[in-house]
């Protein structure tokens, strides 16, 4: 890498939710992980200079810069982290992969499938000289969820012929939650859609080692105009009313049905007005052999059925993922101390720079999230049409 030997220096553009997550991860990383470079956290880049400051002190960069652009154009700086809402996704990681940084990018990839094609053309012209890229559905990296996969892909389940996959959330079920830059259009691209049935669909993909060929859906928005966010009336949010209320243009929820390549159905629900519901990311599959389910919140848990048993004693048993056999468990604490959300990140950044100096694409690559991409457009464009849409593979 350039900068020191056997260093990979990174600049983080965006220090909100996402960029924090990412924060902690690039600092613990190296403190639990024997890595083969060494995570510099060189620069961390935003729009307001005295909020990009105490983010850097708070988060741990050595320094900031105001720009994306500024950060781009750095010779020292040999990865991007793209932790901003999804529609500067495109812009800042094309320009990035094009000065020859490597690139982790939030999800979902991008905001239209257009961009995201755009992404992945980039991203392939900068591997063609080594340069890495990567979208950040960092549920794949939960134990438990990596665990899941191994066992499909050891046949331990057989043929899948159920996929049952919820994202179930409540945070904006108050009609009087702000309208955020999540439930914007122009911003997020779609709602929960595009946010939380991206990952769905991402590790349903991923656990079943299949795609979704054909889906058909309904969207729905229940609550039509919100209360604007206090800084919305300067005009950043540019959906500002005399009323200080706007209109919500994106969905609350989602559901729809799918089809898989190998033959398997799909039935998905991603949602913000679950009550109760905080972040249920539940996903069941059942195959010819057996099944699996998880559930998010109890992350360190996996059921697993082994249709082989005698069925005077078989049923679902919980396997506690915590073993250090486990997928990314051994660098962790003893079995039974449990790991949380902010693993994943860790394991995500474990996995890049692996892969990075090992000089192999790392996945989900951005044609993954180009694949998610278009079965989020496929399901609304049916909800649009009543019909079933092709998801081009
Ligand atoms: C908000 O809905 C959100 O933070 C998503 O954007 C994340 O991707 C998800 O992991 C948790 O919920």
């Amino acid at each position: 890498m350039s900068s020191e030997h056997d260093t990979l220096s990174v600049g983080m553009v965006g220090y909100a939710f996402m960029g924090v997550a990412h924060s902690q991860a690039w600092r613990n990383a190296p403190r639990f992980f024997d890595l083969p470079l060494h995570p510099r956290m060189a620069a961390v880049a935003g729009r307001d200079h005295a909020k990009v400051i105490a983010a850097a002190s708070r988060l741990g960069w050595e320094s900031t810069e105001s720009s994306w652009q500024a950060l781009v154009a750095r010779d020292d700086i040999d990865l991007i982290d793209v932790c901003t809402p999804g529609d500067t996704h495109a812009e800042i990681a094309i320009a990035a992969l094009e000065a020859g940084k490597h690139v982790l990018c939030e999800k979902p990839l991008a905001n239209s499938v257009e961009e995201a094609e755009a992404m992945v053309r980039a991203a392939e012209r900068a591997a063609a000289n080594g340069v890495r890229a990567m979208v950040g559905f960092t549920y794949r990296r939960v134990p438990a969820i990596a665990l899941a996969r191994q066992l499909v892909a050891e046949g331990r389940i057989g043929t899948i012929h159920h996929v049952r996959a919820q994202y179930l959330q409540d945070w904006i079920v108050d009609p009087e939650a702000p309208l955020s830059w999540r439930l914007e259009r122009a911003r997020a691209g779609s709602g929960a859609l595009g946010d939380i049935g991206a990952h769905i669909i991402d590790l349903a993909q991923f656990i079943t080692g299949d795609t979704i060929a054909t889906v058909t859906g309904r969207l729905e928005t229940f609550v039509k105009e919100r209360p604007l966010p206090a800084e919305a009336h300067t005009g950043l949010s540019g959906t500002a009313g005399t009323s200080g209320r706007g209109p919500v243009d994106v969905d609350d929820a989602a559901a729809f049905l799918a089809h898989f390549r190998g033959g398997a159905l799909g039935v998905f629900e991603a949602t913000r007005f679950a009550n109760g519901r905080k972040n249920a990311i539940r996903i069941e599959v059942n195959g010819s052999r057996g099944s699996l389910a998880f559930d998010f919140e109890d992350m360190n848990v996996l059921h697993f059925f082994d249709g082989s048993e005698d069925v005077t004693t078989a049923g679902f048993r919980r396997i506690l993922v915590t073993e250090p056999e486990h997928p990314y468990v051994a660098a962790w604490w003893p079995a039974g101390h449990v790991i949380g959300y902010e693993h994943g990140f860790t394991h995500q950044v474990v996995d890049l720079v692996t892969d990075i100096a090992r000089g192999v694409d790392p996945t989900p690559s951005f044609a993954d999230g180009l694949q998610v991409q278009r079965v989020l457009a496929a399901v609304e464009a049916s909800s649009l049409s009543s019909a079933w849409q092709d998801v081009p593979a």
